[in-house]
């Protein structure tokens, strides 16, 4: 059964949106916001690593991420119905609006949040930006316990995606991988890819890319 675990709110109202768009049946469960501090309470950080919404579970599969939970949905239970086919003149505006939501616009809307915040409650913004950020180094050390590859068995573009905050970014704030073993040795054999080598080489020349 899908199961929709909406924190009031949240950006998982999207989720409970979609499902409704595309007629499917689901479960859905409310959780609300501590009056504390109007994060997730502690049943709903308990349902990923995380510990943000949206989350879904689907039988044994739990799964995060707007995006990803969006797109799985419309795949694996609306026969791609809300996803304009390759070739479809719309495909690729398709693409863009569905990255550009939180790719650049929430996350920028999200800084200007935390600079608004952090004049008035610092040391709380802090924690909470700092937390996330670990809490996603953490999951991406775990993933790559379980998988070669971000993406599972090969290289996808979810590695691409990954890569830059991994290197690049995270050479701009001298962040040390030295507790993730798994991450570096990730890196390592991504470094020894030709392709990555040859696109590092065009792309940064002079620069030498922060894979340790
Ligand atoms: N990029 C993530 C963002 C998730 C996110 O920031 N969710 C917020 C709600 S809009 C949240 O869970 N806040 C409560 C908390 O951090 O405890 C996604 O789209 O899934």
């Amino acid at each position: 059964m899908l199961t929709i675990h909406h924190l009031r709110q949240s950006q998982s109202e999207r989720i409970v949106w979609a499902c409704e768009e595309l007629g499917l049946d689901y479960e859905l469960k409310l959780y609300d916001r501590r009056p504390d501090n109007r994060l997730a309470p502690d049943d709903y950080k308990a349902l990923h690593p995380m510990g943000i919404a949206p989350v879904i579970t689907d039988g044994d599969l739990v799964l995060g991420e707007s995006g990803a939970i969006l797109e799985y949905i419309a795949r694996v239970h609306g026969a791609d119905r809300l996803v304009p086919p390759v070739g479809d003149a719309d495909y690729a505006d398709h693409l863009f609006w569905f990255h550009f939501a939180n790719g650049t616009f929430m996350t920028n809307m999200m800084m200007q949040l935390v600079v608004m915040l952090g004049q008035a409650h610092g040391p709380f913004v802090d924690g909470f930006v700092n937390d996330r950020v670990a809490k996603a180094w953490a999951l991406a050390e775990r993933r790559l316990d379980e998988a070669r590859y971000f993406g599972g068995r090969g290289l996808t573009l979810a590695d691409i995606m990954m890569g830059y905050p991994l290197t690049t970014a995270r050479a701009m704030r001298g962040t040390s991988i030295e507790q993730y073993p798994n991450i570096r040795a990730y890196l390592a054999r991504i470094g020894e890819r030709p392709a990555y080598q040859r696109a590092m080489a065009k792309a940064e020349p002079g620069f030498t890319p922060k894979l340790d």
